[in-house]
């Protein structure tokens, strides 16, 4: 196993035309979730990855997970739940900037998660363990089980990237950012966007956030700059890495989840940072094309032509 990721994916509704939701009559169906858009988007990368959730014992929850597997993500560690239902989310439309968000999802089977879900032996395989802020945010045992995870891997060895993702419809900025930069001091890449940086550390530029980052604990942070690329910084110095040009973006939601999987797959690869980086911008770049989280993630075949016709699904 590659990367091992856990969190909440639902189902989500985009609204086929521009318009506020209570007009927006037909919708097409489809899912999101931060860590299972990065889990499909390395899968599609020609990654072996596995997510681990809960989903409620629903139609919804049979749609997720058939989705999801169907993009070759291992759901082995998926389980579900008979008391709580599967979350969905809408994003509602808007000519010429990103969608709004709105969320149905308290009270959801994977915010029921908790440490007695991890399988210690399963996480152990992978090279990785990717995270996010959002697990923390959605409950007080989801919290527990973001501390259970990072103790097992550091305990066998898997290293953890973590994106703060921070979502303040679900928690407020005073409520996650001492357990945002907790968590953070114990991850070996931490992976803001330069807004996330700010509001973490205080900062104002993603020199400084590197910086900070590196001081609370984490051996390298790349910075999130948008249309600019993105920043790294380790204890040996940093370096700024061009973004790719995107004619018409439709909708930024899930370029990052395209980033993290874009520089998971280049670390995989045994490349450096700055390769690794410049994958992360490329994926990333996919997702702005496509009004979905997921539909624009790249096959390896597109991003290496000469991989085209060795594979048969990527
Ligand atoms: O990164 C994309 C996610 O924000 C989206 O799919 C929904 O997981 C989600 C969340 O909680 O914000």
């Amino acid at each position: 196993m590659d990367v091992v990721t856990l969190g909440e994916a639902m189902v989500l509704f985009v609204p086929t035309s521009v318009a506020p939701l209570r007009f927006a009559g037909t919708f097409e169906k489809t899912i999101g979730g931060a860590e299972a858009n990065v889990a499909i988007a390395l899968a599609r990368l020609g990654h072996q990855v596995g997510w681990m959730s809960r989903l409620g014992n629903d139609e919804f929850g049979l749609y997720v997970r058939q989705y999801i597997r169907g993009e070759g993500v291992d759901t082995s560690r998926v389980f579900f739940d008979d008391q709580h239902p599967t979350a969905v989310f809408f994003k509602e439309r808007q000519l010429g900037q990103d969608p709004k968000i709105y969320f149905y999802r308290k009270g959801s089977a994977a915010s029921h998660m908790s440490p007695g879900d991890l399988d210690e032996a399963y996480l152990a395989q992978a090279k990785y363990l990717h995270l996010t802020g959002i697990l923390p945010a959605l409950s007080a045992s989801c919290r527990a089980l973001t501390y259970q995870v990072i103790e097992l891997a550091k305990k066998r060895n898997v290293r953890i990237v973590f994106d703060p993702n921070i979502r303040l419809k679900l928690w407020s900025m005073e409520e996650a950012r001492p357990v945002l930069m907790d968590i953070a001091a114990q991850c070996d890449i931490v992976l803001p966007g330069l807004e996330e940086g700010e509001l973490l550390t205080g900062a104002s530029d993603e020199r400084q956030i590197g910086h900070i980052l590196l001081q609370n604990g984490a051996k390298a942070v790349v910075v999130k700059l948008g249309e600019r690329g993105a920043y790294y910084v380790t204890p040996e110095g940093g370096e700024y890495v061009a973004g790719y040009e995107v004619k018409q973006i439709v909708d930024t939601v899930g370029a990052g989840d395209g980033f993290a999987a874009g520089f998971l797959s280049g670390l995989l690869r045994g490349w450096g940072y700055r390769e690794a980086v410049k994958l992360g911008n490329r994926v990333g770049s996919y997702a702005l094309t496509v009004p979905g989280d997921v539909e624009g993630y790249p096959f390896w075949s597109q991003i290496d032509p000469a991989a085209q016709g060795k594979t048969v699904l990527r």
